[in-house]
């Protein structure tokens, strides 16, 4: 059993889908074990997104995930950071397949409506960043 990290991002949240998001997760046998909606502040949005500070996108980015309310979630079980990336999809939902999150919901790239840990490793650091121990059940 492994657990993940998951986040509706503001225009998933903004478009009324953190509920199809949560529903196709739960569905999939995923349990939910960790939720709450914040505004993510600039500081936190680049300690989350450290690995991208010289990407050319990045301040797209900040400004973006910094916007509004989003939605983190830790959701645990077998194999669960590869099961919800593939239930996410590809970055850019031209690419990202049908029967996909990005892939039937969306079309732009940096508003690609939900985030998902790309190794255990990330899932842990990112869990830290946004639920304290006792937050997670
Ligand atoms: N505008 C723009 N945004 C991007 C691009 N690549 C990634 N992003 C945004 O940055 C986020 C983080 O990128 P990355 O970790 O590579 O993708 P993810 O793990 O699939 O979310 C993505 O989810 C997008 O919101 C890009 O080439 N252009
Ligand atoms: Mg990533």
């Amino acid at each position: 059993m492994t657990r993940t990290f998951v986040m509706v991002k503001p225009d998933g949240v903004r478009r009324g889908l953190v509920g199809e998001v949560i529903g196709r997760l739960e569905k999939k046998g995923l349990r939910l074990a960790g939720l709450k909606l914040v505004v993510i502040s600039p500081e936190l949005a680049a300690r989350h997104y450290a690995e991208h500070r010289d990407k050319p996108f990045y301040d797209e980015l900040i400004r973006f995930i910094t916007s509004g309310p989003s939605v983190p979630m830790v959701f645990a079980g077998r194999e669960a950071v590869v099961v919800a990336r593939s239930l996410i999809g590809a970055t850019d939902p031209v690419h990202a397949l049908p029967g996909t999150l990005r892939g039937d919901l969306g079309l732009a790239i940096t508003e690609n409506l939900v985030h998902g840990s790309d190794s255990q490793e990330s899932a842990e650091r990112e869990i830290a960043l946004y639920f304290a121990p006792e937050e997670i059940v």
